[in-house]
């Protein structure tokens, strides 16, 4: 899947260019939602710390904004999950079986840093979406997310986000089980937080997905779904004006010739 969107972004710089030449490519560039540069990534959240938590995670990426879907399951209830989109180390979760420096080996955020890198986008409910809001509790989901926003990410963060690079990590475990974050083990995030709170739950790799794939019905704004169908058409109608470009390639470069 990786693969082939890489070989097609090629293809779809090519039908750009070719869509100054001819009015189906002014058509094409009408497309209300310049779908053809649109990449849409996709991340299966597993369990870190014996959390018990799962989810999953869309994003869809257009320029510099982006529009995030995260869904979980499993996360302590009636407590705040901080989750981010981590970016760096060989972008990949680590281990759930790895040895922290946490409580009994557990996990701490930094202890995987080599895997998934830092936070590069706090997934917050509002305001800002910075790494400065990475603790920002007050603006995180509550319990099991059903978490969906549309902001802008930085130059560096869309570049690492078209090639698929990044994870989504959610945060927040009850190690000992008794419904609330407490323990003697500080967050290594922050001394003043019990390490409960900012142990990672959940982590998810993300990948380059199909465009089909946004879920459907689930978005709130209830357009996620026409997005996807719009932007596989343009899919098929840049393919289509693709290849009758390379049979009319001579009359194309004739008429370019004569500019
Ligand atoms: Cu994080």
């Amino acid at each position: 899947m990786r693969t082939t969107t890489k070989r097609l972004l090629p293809l779809f710089a090519a039908t750009v260019a070719l869509g100054t030449l001819g009015a189906s490519g002014a058509a094409l560039a009408d497309d209300h939602d310049g779908g053809q540069g649109s990449t849409t990534l996709e991340a299966h959240l597993s369990e870190l710390n014996d959390s018990g938590a799962s989810g999953t995670a869309w994003i869809t990426l257009d320029g510099n904004e982006v529009t995030v879907k995260v869904d979980s399951s499993g996360m302590l209830a009636e407590a705040p999950h901080a989750q981010h989109i981590h970016i760096g180390g060989t972008n990949q979760c680590p281990d759930p079986n790895m040895e922290g420096t946490g409580v009994d080996g557990a996990i701490r955020t930094t202890d995987a840093a080599d895997s998934y890198g830092g936070v590069q986008v706090s997934l917050t409910k509002d305001g800002d979406t910075s790494p400065d809001s990475a603790l920002a509790v007050d603006r995180f989901p509550v319990g099991d997310a059903n978490y969906e926003r549309t902001f802008e990410v930085s130059d560096d963060v869309a570049a690492s986000l078209e090639k698929g690079d990044g994870s989504v990590v959610l945060h927040g475990v009850d190690h000992n089980g008794n419904g609330t974050y407490d323990g003697d083990q500080e967050s290594d995030l922050d001394p003043s937080l019990p390490s409960e709170a900012t142990d990672p739950a959940a982590c998810g790799t993300l990948d380059l997905a199909q465009m089909e794939q946004w879920p459907e019905g689930g978005a709130e704004t209830g357009d996620g779904t026409t997005a996807g169908i719009e932007q596989s058409g343009a899919l098929l109608a840049g393919g289509g004006l693709l290849t009758a470009a390379a049979a009319g390639g001579f009359a194309l470069r004739r008429r370019q010739t004569q500019k």
